[in-house]
C-alpha cells in the first residue's frame, strides 16, 4: 500500500513544478518574517524573486547549525506564538540546543509524512507498535506517534528504559513493529535473551529504527535476533524531525518527502553540488513548514541521492543509508576514519557481541586509536589461544579497511555501556 499515491509516485516534472512553487513561498515566507535570512540574503545580494527555477536556489546562502543555535530560543521562528502549538529541542550535546516549533499545520503534515514512512516499512492499522523512543523534547517518540497513530496501529507508547517490562510489554501485548534507535533494538535483544524470550514467543514483524547511523551488518543483526525486517527511517530536529524520508521494503534507499523538502548534496569543504550517485554532504530546504522554515540547512549528514524509479511504484528520490556524519569523521595521524567503518568490520566478525566503543588518545605526538570490543559470552570462556586469534583477526580486518594500525581490546561480556536512546561510540580524549 502507498499512503499519498498523489504525491508519492507523482513524476518528475509535476513534482520540479510543485517543489518550485513551494519553494518561493517559503523564501518570501523567510525573507518576510524572519529577520536572520532577510540579513543573510542581503548580505549575499540575493531576493526571493531572483528564483526563477529549482536550480537558482544554490544562489542562495546556506544555513549552518551555527546560526541555529545564535537564534536561540525562538529567533528563527515565521509565526507569531500564537500559532505555535508545540515546541521540541534537538538533543544537542554540547551547548545550547535548538529550538524548533510547530504550528496546527505544521503537526498535521508532520503526522502524514510519517504516516507515509510507516505505511513505506509496510505497517498498517492491524499492527501493535511499541515505541522505545523518549517522550519529550526528543522529536522521535511523538513524530513516529501521531503518524503510526494516522495509519491505525495500536500505539503502545512504552518509552525508554525499563529493558525488562519492555521485553514483557512486547510479548504480552503482542507488539508487532518496534519503533527505537537500532542500538536500542540490540540492547533489548540481548536483554530479552537473558531473559530466555526469543523471536518464537514474539509477534514482532517490523523494526521501524532511525534517529542514529547503523551499518547494514548491524541490520543483519537486528533482523536475526529479532526475526524481523529492519527498516531504516531518517530526520533531524531542524528540519521537522523523523519524516524526512524512510526506506520501503524494497529497502534500496530512503524515499524522501520532496514534495516538502527540497534535497541537495554538495561537497562540504566547497560547497559545489554533487551530481545523482556522488556522496556528500545533504543539504535541505523545507517547502511547507510555517512555524520553524529552513533554507539550505547544512545537515552535516553524508550520503548520495538516487533519482531512478524503484520497484515499489514510488518515484519519490532516495537518499542512501547516512554513513556518518562530516564531523563524526575522526582524523586519526591524518587518515580519515569514520566510526561507520569499524562498526561494518565488527559486525562481520564472529565470537563478539554488536557493542563497541572507539577511544582516540595521544601518545607522545602520535594518535592512538583503541577499538574495545564485547566478547559474546560463549567467546569469553574460549581458550586464551583463541581470544588472542579473534583480537588479530579484528586488528588486522581494521588495518585494511582503515588504513591505520589499531589497538583492539577485547572485553567482558556486558561490560560497555548499553545506550537507551542514541549510542555514543567515540570517546575522543586528544587535547583539543
Ligand atoms: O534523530 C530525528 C529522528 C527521530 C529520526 C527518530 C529518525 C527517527 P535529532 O535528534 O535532531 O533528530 O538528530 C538528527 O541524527 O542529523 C543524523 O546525523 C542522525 N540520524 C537521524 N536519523 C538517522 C538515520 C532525530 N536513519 C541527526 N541514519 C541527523 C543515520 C540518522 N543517522
Amino acid at each position: 500500500m502507498i499512503w499519498d499515491p498523489r504525491h508519492e509516485c507523482i513524476d518528475r516534472e509535476q513534482m520540479r513544478k510543485l517543489q518550485l512553487q513551494r519553494l518561493k513561498e517559503t523564501l518570501n515566507l523567510v525573507y518576510h518574517r524572519v529577520p536572520f535570512y532577510r540579513e543573510l540574503f542581503d548580505g549575499h545580494g540575493v531576493r526571493p524573486g531572483d528564483l526563477r527555477s529549482l536550480e537558482d536556489i544554490g544562489k542562495f546562502p546556506f544555513t549552518t547549525k551555527l546560526a541555529l543555535r545564535d537564534n536561540y530560543p525562538y529567533g528563527l521562528f515565521a509565526v507569531p506564538m500564537k500559532d505555535v502549538v508545540r515546541l521540541h529541542a534537538s538533543s544537542g550535546t554540547t551547548g545550547k540546543p535548538i529550538v524548533v516549533g510547530y504550528t496546527k499545520r505544521d503537526l498535521d503534515t508532520w503526522a502524514d509524512l510519517i504516516a507515509r514512512i510507516v505505511t513505506l516499512a509496510g505497517v498498517t492499522d492491524e499492527d501493535v507498535a511499541q515505541i522505545t523512543f523518549g517522550y519529550g523534547l526528543f522529536t522521535g517518540a511523538f513524530g513516529l506517534h501521531y503518524g503510526l497513530e494516522r495509519v491505525g496501529a495500536a500505539i503502545v507508547p512504552s518509552s525508554v528504559g525499563n529493558t525488562e517490562k519492555q521485553i514483557l510489554i512486547m510479548k504480552d501485548f503482542g507488539t508487532t513493529v518496534l519503533v527505537g534507535t537500532p542500538s536500542y533494538a540490540l540492547h533489548l535483544a540481548e536483554a530479552a535473551g537473558r531473559m530466555g524470550i526469543g523471536p518464537g514467543d514474539l509477534k514482532l514483524r517490523v523494526g521501524l529504527f532511525g534517529a542514529e547511523a547503523w551499518s547494514e551488518n548491524m541490520r543483519a543483526e537486528l533482523e536475526r535476533a529479532w526475526g524481523i525486517k529492519a527498516t531504516d527511517n531518517y530526520g533531524l530536529s531542524e528540519v521537522m524531525g523523523p519524516g524526512v524520508s524512510g526506506e520501503c521494503i524494497e529497502a534500496r534507499g530512503m524515499h524522501i518527502n520532496e514534495d516538502h523538502f527540497l534535497v541537495e548534496v554538495i561537497d562540504p569543504e566547497t560547497g559545489e553540488p554533487k551530481g545523482p550517485g556522488e556522496e556528500g554532504e545533504l543539504v535541505i530546504t523545507t517547502l511547507t513548514k510555517e512555524a520553524f522554515p529552513v533554507v539550505r540547512y547544512r545537515t552535516r549528514d553524508i550520503t548520495a541521492l538516487n533519482y531512478e524509479p524503484c520497484a515499489c511504484g514510488r518515484t519519490l528520490a532516495r537518499m542512501r543509508k547516512v554513513t556518518g556524519r562530516t564531523d563524526d569523521m575522526l582524523i586519526i595521524s591524518g587518515v580519515n576514519v569514520f566510526p561507520s567503518q569499524i562498526e561494518s568490520v565488527l559486525m562481520e566478525i564472529g565470537g563478539i557481541a554488536p557493542h563497541y566503543q572507539i577511544v582516540v588518545g595521544k601518545k607522545g605526538y602520535l594518535d592512538v586509536l583503541e577499538v574495545r570490543v564485547e566478547l559474546t559470552e560463549q567467546a569469553f570462556t574460549g581458550s586464551f589461544r583463541d581470544l588472542e586469534a579473534l583480537e588479530e583477526r579484528i586488528r588486522s580486518r581494521l588495518q585494511g579497511v582503515l588504513s591505520i594500525g589499531a589497538k583492539v581490546r577485547l572485553m567482558e561480556p556486558f561490560s560497555i555501556e548499553r545506550s537507551e536512546g542514541k549510542a555514543k561510540r567515540v570517546v575522543d580524549n586528544r587535547p583539543k
